[in-house]
Formats: structure tokens, C-alpha cells, sequence
């Protein structure tokens, strides 16, 4: 399969991990955000969205959104679980996962800030802060509602997890300082310990540029 990715883009980054604990291999294809790739023609059409990752699977098959890849993935190759199969234990993981995939990164995303520059005159400082506004509230939420007893719920890596590492990966980036939130970067360092986050990260990668 082929895995339509860019080094710093954090959903591509969930995917990798979420390969890597499932020891499923992949061809990477590099497409560059910062040389606007994901808008070329050829992309396009595979996912009109323009936006990585994407999936294609051996048989042609294209899957888009990181966390539908990866519900996917899930439903392939169920060990190890990703996620409990308890049904409220369940509902606690999808919810951490969604404070960063659906509250944090879809308005701290490239084509946001763009648009907040070129129609709202935001300038570097305005998008800092912008970008900081929205990970301290998801990163306030999860620092007190994560139970983190070595990883986000438990003794094992799950979608919790995936989310969070490329998130506080991307606020250091972004020059966000971590210590108001002890337990999201023990739970990160607990992450980076494992070979399947550790060579997930964006320098590991192939296309990562300095
Ligand atoms: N909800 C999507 C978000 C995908 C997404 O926004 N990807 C970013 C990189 S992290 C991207 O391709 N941005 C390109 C752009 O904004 O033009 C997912 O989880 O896959």
C-alpha cells in the first residue's frame, strides 16, 4: 500500500504511528505541502479534498481522513487494538482523539492560516497566537481529563495517543511552551520510547527538509 504523506503534517504523522504499531508496511509518497503538491492535478484526483494523507491500497483503493485510515486499519488488522472494546471506555478514547483531530487541528491547518493572512491580514505574530489560542484549550481539556497512567488510558498505546504526539509536536513547532501540561508530555515521553512513534516522527522521515 501507499501512504500519501508529508514529514510535518501531523494527520499523515497519526497514520505512520498507526502503521507502525499494527507492523503493517507501506511505500511512502512524498507530496510537499510547502510547495503547494497537494493542489497538483495528479493528487487532485486522488483525493479531491487536497489535503494528506491518503491510503492506497493494493487494489487501487484510496482511503482519505487520517482517522477513517486508521478506523480502517483498525477493522483489517484488529491486533493490537487501538481502541477498548468496552463500549463507554470506547467513548472516552474517541473523545481525547477528537479534542485534537476535530477541535484543535482543523483550524491550526496550513489552509487556515493562509486565508487568516490573505483575507483577514493576520500577520506572523497574529498566526502564533491564533495557533496557540487553540492548542491550549484542547491541551487544558486533555491535561485534566486524561487519565494517564503511562500512556493516555493505559499500559498500551491507543487513538488517544496518536493524536496527541503529532499535536505536541506541532506546539513545540510552534514554539508553544509544554510545562503547563506535565502529564500530556509524560504520556509523550512514554510515546517517543516505543520504535513505532520514535520512527514515525518528522525528521525520521525521508522528505524531512532540516
Ligand atoms: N481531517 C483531515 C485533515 C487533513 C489535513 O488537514 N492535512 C493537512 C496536513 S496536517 C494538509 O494536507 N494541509 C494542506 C493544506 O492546508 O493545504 C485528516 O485527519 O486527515
Amino acid at each position: 500500500m501507499k501512504l500519501y504523506t508529508y514529514w510535518r503534517s501531523t494527520a499523515a504523522y497519526r497514520v505512520r504511528i498507526a502503521l507502525n504499531l499494527k507492523g503493517v508496511a507501506r511505500q511512502d509518497v512524498f507530496v510537499s505541502l510547502v510547495a503547494g503538491e497537494q493542489g497538483a492535478p495528479d493528487y487532485a484526483a486522488l483525493n479531491p479534498q487536497k489535503l494528506v494523507p491518503a491510503l492506497e491500497l493494493d487494489d487501487g483503493t484510496v482511503l482519505t481522513q487520517s482517522l477513517a485510515i486508521i478506523d480502517w486499519l483498525e477493522a483489517t488488522q484488529p491486533t493490537p487494538a487501538l481502541l477498548p472494546s468496552e463500549a463507554v471506555a470506547r467513548a472516552r478514547v474517541l473523545a481525547a482523539a477528537h479534542v485534537v483531530a476535530c477541535d484543535i487541528h482543523p483550524v491550526n491547518n496550513l489552509r487556515v492560516l493562509q486565508a487568516l493572512s490573505a483575507h483577514f491580514n493576520a500577520d506572523e505574530g497574529a498566526r502564533i497566537a491564533w495557533m496557540h489560542h487553540w492548542m491550549q484549550l484542547g491541551f487544558d481539556t486533555l491535561e485534566a481529563t486524561l487519565p494517564a497512567p503511562r500512556f493516555a488510558f493505559g499500559t498500551a498505546p491507543g487513538l488517544a495517543d496518536i493524536c496527541l504526539i503529532p499535536q505536541l509536536y506541532n506546539a513545540r513547532r510552534w514554539g508553544l511552551d509544554l510545562t503547563p501540561w506535565p502529564n500530556l508530555t509524560k504520556i509523550e515521553a512514554a510515546c517517543l520510547d516505543l520504535p513505532a512513534f520514535a520512527e514515525a516522527v518528522p525528521e525520521a522521515q525521508p522528505d524531512a527538509t532540516g
